[in-house]
C-alpha cells in the first residue's frame, strides 16, 4: 500500500480514534488517503499549535496517546510550542509532520524546514522516515516511546515521496529497543528504607506531582497517606491526584501555594516526593527548600533524581508499582513493630499543620460591586461539584483556578505547568471535549491567553465541541501587572488590553453563544446558563483588575518568605532584591 495509507492503517492498529490536524502540500497524500479511510475521526483545527494542544488534552484526560498531523515548514514550526509544552509536562503525544521529498531535503525547497533538527530538543524522540518499509516499525516505536517510562511527545517527519510510493507494511508484534528500557520496579532495599523513614518521621510530608496522575497511582497514594497519616501537598500538575478536601490535604505548594503547604514542607523532617521534579516554581530558593528534611524521591525518570535538589533515598520506578511496594513495606514494618509511627510527635505535627491552615487560609476580600476572580472559581467549583474537566490559560486566573477549585479526581485538570503557554486553554479543552462527549468541559481563560488561540472557536463550532470558556477579563495581562507592581515598583508597561474585542460578539461571530457578567450577582446565573446551553459558549466575566494572587513567593525567594497580602513598600523592595528573573 502507499506510505500515506500505511500511516493511517498503523494509527488504526495503535487504537487511535481521533487525529487533530491541518493539511498542506507535503502531508496531502495522507489527507487524500483519509478521504475513503474508515475508522478515524479527523478534527480540522485553525492553527497547528492548536492541533498539538488538543492532542495534549486528549492524552492527559484519557491516559491514551494523543495524535496530531500537520504539513511541513511553517506548520511544523507552529507546532513546536505544543511539543515543548508536552515535553515539559510529560504528556504522551505522537506528532506527524509532512516533509519535502527526500531528494529535495537540504535544497531550500518550498516549505522546507529542518523539522527533525527543530523538534529534537523539544521531543522525547523523533524520526525521519527514509524508506516506506520503516513506517510501521517507526510508528510502533513512536507510540511505545511516547507512552512508556516518563511519557512525552514523539515526532515523525514524513517526506512526501515516501507517502506516495508503495511499500509492504511491516508491523512488528512487539517493540524492543536495546537502549530504552525504563525501570518500573523500585529497588526493594530503598523501598524498605523509605518505609522506615516515613514511619519514624516526626514531621513528614508527601509532595506529589503529575507523575502520580500519569501512572494512575492516586488510589495507592491515598491509601499510603491514610495509613501513615502523612499530609499531602501537590504541585500544579499534581492537582487531582489527592482530593483537595481530604483532611490530610494541604493543597498546592510553591510560588502560589498555600501558606500551610509551604510551611509544612519547610518544617518537614522527611519529605516524600512522588512523581514530582522539584521545579523552581515549587522549590523557590533551593538552598532553603525543606532544609531540615531527609528526602525520598520516587520517579520513573532517573535523570530527575538529584537534578535540582539532592535527595537521600532515590527510588527509580513507576509511581504506582513503587507505592504498592511501599504500602506493603509499611505494613510489614508496622506488623513487626507497631510503635514505629512516631506517635505523640506525629499528632503534634498534624495539629501544627491544622493551626497553620486555620491561621492563614486562602482568602480574598468581598466587594459588592466588583467581581472577584476567586469568587468565580468558587462558584465554578460549587456548580460542577469538582466533576467537570477544567482547563486553563496561563496567568493569574490559572493560579486562582488551582487555588480555589476543589479537585476530586485525577485526569480532570489540564494546565500548562512547565512551559506556561498562554493560548493553551481553548485548544486543549477542545481535545478534551473530543475525547469525552457529553461531559462538561470548562476552559478558564484570561483575556490575554484567550486571544492567543481564540480562532479555535471555529473548530469548536464546526465539530460541535461544547467547550464552556469562562474568560476572567481583567482588561490586561494580570500576572504581568502583578509582577510590575510588586517587583518592578509599579512601573507598568505593556499590560493593558482595553481594546480587546467584545467577547460576546466574538463568540457569536463564530456561531457560539456569548454571555457577559459584570456584577457579582450575575456570576452564578451566567455560569448556570453557560453550563446548561448546548454547544460552545463564551462567558466574559469582567473582574476587578487590581486583584492579585496571594500567597506569592517572589522568584528566587525562599518559600517560607511568601507574601500573604498586598505588600507595603518595604516588602516590595525586598521582593525586588530577591528577584532573579521572570
Ligand atoms: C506565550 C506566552 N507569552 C507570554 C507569556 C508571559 N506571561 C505570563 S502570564 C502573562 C499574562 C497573562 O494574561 P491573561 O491571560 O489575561 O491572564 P491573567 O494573568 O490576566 O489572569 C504573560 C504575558 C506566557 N506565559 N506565554
Amino acid at each position: 500500500m502507499s506510505g500515506a495509507r500505511m500511516v493511517l492503517e498503523c494509527l488504526k492498529r495503535e487504537g487511535v480514534e481521533t487525529v487533530f490536524g491541518l493539511p498542506g502540500g507535503a502531508i496531502l497524500p495522507v489527507y487524500d488517503a483519509l478521504y475513503d479511510f474508515e475508522g478515524l475521526r479527523h478534527i480540522l483545527v485553525r492553527q497547528e499549535a492548536a492541533a498539538g494542544h488538543a492532542a495534549e488534552g486528549y492524552a492527559r484526560t484519557t491516559g491514551k496517546v494523543g495524535v496530531c498531523m500537520v504539513t511541513s515548514g511553517p506548520a511544523a514550526t507552529n507546532l513546536v510550542t505544543a511539543l515543548q509544552d508536552a515535553y515539559m509536562d510529560s504528556i504522551p503525544i505522537v506528532a506527524f509532520t509532512g516533509q519535502v521529498p527526500t531528494h529535495l531535503i537540504g535544497n531550500d525547497a518550498f516549505q522546507e524546514a529542518d523539522n527533525c533538527g527543530i523538534t529534537r530538543p523539544c521531543t522525547k524522540h523523533n524520526f525521519l522516515v527514509k524508506d516506506g518499509k520503516d513506517l510501521g516499525p517507526m510508528i510502533r516505536e513512536a507510540f511505545h516511546i511516547a507512552a512508556t517510562g516518563r511519557p512525552g511527545p514523539v515526532h515523525i517527519d514524513l517526506p512526501k515521496d515516501i507517502l506516495v510510493k508503495e511499500a509492504e507494511l511491516v508491523w512488528p508484534e512487539r517493540v524492543q529497543l536495546r537502549s530504552y528500557n525504563p525501570n518500573y520496579d523500585g529497588h526493594p532495599g530503598q523501598i524498605k528504607k523509605a518505609a522506615r523513614l516515613m514511619l519514624a518521621a516526626r514531621r513528614p510530608v508527601l509532595y506529589v506531582g503529575g507523575g502520580v496522575i500519569s501512572a494512575d497511582a492516586d488510589a495507592e497514594l491515598r491509601e499510603l497517606a491514610e495509613l501513615t497519616q502523612i499530609p499531602v501537598t501537590t504541585t500544579l500538575m499534581g492537582l487531582g491526584a489527592f482530593p483537595s478536601e481530604h483532611a490530610l490535604s494541604l493543597e498546592m505548594l510553591g510560588m502560589h501555594g498555600t501558606y500551610y503547604a509551604n510551611m509544612a514542607v519547610h518544617n518537614s523532617d522527611v519529605l516524600i516526593a512522588v512523581g514530582a521534579r522539584f521545579d523552581d516554581r515549587v522549590t523557590g530558593k533551593v538552598e532553603q527548600f525543606a532544609p531540615h528534611a531527609e528526602i525520598i524521591h520516587i520517579d520513573i525518570d532517573p535523570s530527575s533524581i538529584s537534578k535540582n535538589i539532592k535527595v537521600h533515598v532515590p527510588i527509580v520506578g513507576d509511581c504506582r508499582r513503587v507505592l504498592r511496594a511501599l504500602l506493603e513495606a509499611v505494613r510489614e514494618e508496622l506488623a513487626a513493630e507497631p510503635v514505629l509511627l512516631a506517635g505523640e510527635a506525629r499528632t503534634q505535627w498534624l495539629a501544627q499543620v491544622a493551626e497553620w491552615r486555620k491561621g492563614y487560609p486562602l482568602h480574598y476580600e468581598w466587594d459588592d460591586n466588583l467581581i472577584k476572580p476567586q469568587y468565580v472559581m468558587q462558584e465554578i467549583s460549587n456548580l460542577t461539584h469538582g466533576e467537570a474537566f477544567i482547563i486553563t490559560g496561563v496567568g493569574q486566573h490559572q493560579m486562582w483556578a488551582a487555588q480555589y477549585y476543589k479537585f476530586t479526581h485525577p485526569r480532570r485538570w489540564c494546565t500548562s505547568g512547565g512551559l506556561g503557554t498562554m493560548g493553551y486553554g481553548l485548544p486543549t479543552a477542545m481535545g478534551v471535549a473530543a475525547a469525552h462527549p457529553g461531559e462538561l468541559v470548562v476552559n478558564i481563560d484570561g483575556d490575554g491567553s484567550f486571544v492567543m488561540n481564540s480562532q479555535e472557536l471555529a473548530t469548536c463550532y464546526d465539530h460541535n465541541l461544547p467547550v464552556k470558556t469562562i474568560i476572567i477579563n481583567n482588561g490586561g495581562h494580570g500576572m504581568v501587572r502583578q509582577w510590575q507592581e510588586i517587583i518592578y515598583k509599579g512601573r507598568f508597561v505593556a499590560i493593558d488590553l482595553d481594546r480587546s474585542p467584545d467577547f460576546v460578539k466574538l463568540a457569536e461571530a463564530y456561531g457560539c453563544v456569548g454571555i457577559r457578567a459584570t456584577k457579582p450577582s450575575e456570576v452564578v446565573p451566567a455560569l448556570e446558563k453557560a453550563f446548561a446551553t448546548p454547544g460552545p459558549v463564551v462567558v466574559d466575566v469582567v473582574v476587578d483588575k487590581w486583584e492579585f494572587v496571594f500567597p506569592m513567593v517572589p522568584a528566587g525567594g525562599a518559600n517560607k518568605d511568601m507574601i500573604l497580602e498586598r505588600p507595603s513598600k518595604a516588602v516590595k523592595d525586598k521582593a525586588a532584591k530577591a528577584q532573579t528573573g521572570f
